[in-house]
């Protein structure tokens, strides 16, 4: 078959890595402990859909690190290893020189999220936690498809749309279950998991796109949802990742990046400003 897209595949069977069947590495996951691994989260220069994975490496303790963002040479002479043409992939390493490569946000924060203690107490709670997560991904998920990637002179109907029913359906959505945890600040339980992180997460890609604070103006008018994100947010584990200059830098190129959503007549002049502006108003919108 003709190849449009001639790319370095990384497969799940791959021979490298030194296992030999699907079992050992699966065998070789259940035995080892998480401090004897060695995690690499590649994905670009922007926070986005690794920013979830990135805040549970930074919370657990593990050693972890970002792989330099790939060039455009490297990434459009196919010389990056990926499943699907896409990033994130995280390789995890073992003590022995073993490596796993995975692909996919979702597979990837699941697994992290189950290794960290991040998904419930018991199999029921794993999957309340999983709808939840798959619930605000598919919100993300949604505002790239029918708002980000619409003709320039569709993106204000298409803004104000997914304002008016996709948000609004979510936001409701969302207080109910809430409502039925007490409205304590988590999805499930007493405890933080991957749903709280994800949706602090969510929130947080809304406010790095142009129009963010009509965004975080909607979110944080939940009491519900934005004592999720603030409990998030304000996890003392994740405090010196989130003031690190590295976080600062995906946040930052998010922004630039997602200046592609602008609504014409509504365009931001100085980006750089800009993002100032919009924590600014994040912060503003937070405290009041
Ligand atoms: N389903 C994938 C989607 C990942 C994805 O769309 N990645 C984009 C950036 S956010 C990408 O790498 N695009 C590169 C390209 O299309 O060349 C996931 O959730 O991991």
């Amino acid at each position: 078959m003709a190849t449009t897209n001639p790319r370095l595949k990384v497969h799940y069977l791959n021979p490298n890595g030194g296992f030999k069947s699907s079992k050992e590495r699966a065998d070789f996951l259940a035995t080892t402990d998480n401090k004897d691994l060695d995690f690499t989260v590649l994905y670009w220069e922007i926070a986005s859909v690794a920013s979830t994975t990135r805040d549970m490496l930074a919370l657990s303790g593990v050693k972890w690190r970002n792989a330099p963002c790939p060039s455009d040479e490297e990434w459009d002479g196919g010389k990056i290893q990926t499943a699907f043409s896409v990033l994130p992939m995280l390789t995890i390493k073992g003590p022995a020189g073993q490596e796993l490569n995975l692909s996919e946000s979702m597979v990837i924060d699941m697994f992290l999220a189950e290794r960290f203690g991040l998904m419930g107490d018991n199999d029921w709670e794993k999957l309340a936690i999983s709808s939840f997560y798959s619930n605000i991904h598919f919100l993300r998920e949604r505002t790239f498809t029918e708002v980000q990637d619409v003709p320039k002179e569709s993106k204000k109907h298409a803004r104000d749309l997914f304002f008016k029913y996709t948000l609004q359906k979510f936001i409701e959505d969302h207080e109910y279950h809430l409502a039925h945890n007490g409205n304590n600040g988590h999805y499930v339980g007493n405890k933080m998991s991957l749903a709280d992180l994800h949706l602090a997460n969510v929130i947080h890609y809304y406010s790095t796109l142009p129009w963010g604070k009509m965004a975080l103006e909607k979110f944080s008018a939940s009491e519900a949802i934005w004592k999720v994100k603030e409990k998030v947010d304000n996890h003392p584990g994740l405090a010196a990742w989130r003031s690190s200059d590295e976080f600062k830098k995906y946040e930052k190129g998010s922004f630039k990046w997602y200046l592609r959503c602008t609504v014409p007549g509504e365009e931001v002049v100085d980006a750089s400003k800009s993002k100032s502006d919009a924590v600014t108003k994040e912060l503003s919108v937070a405290e009041a």
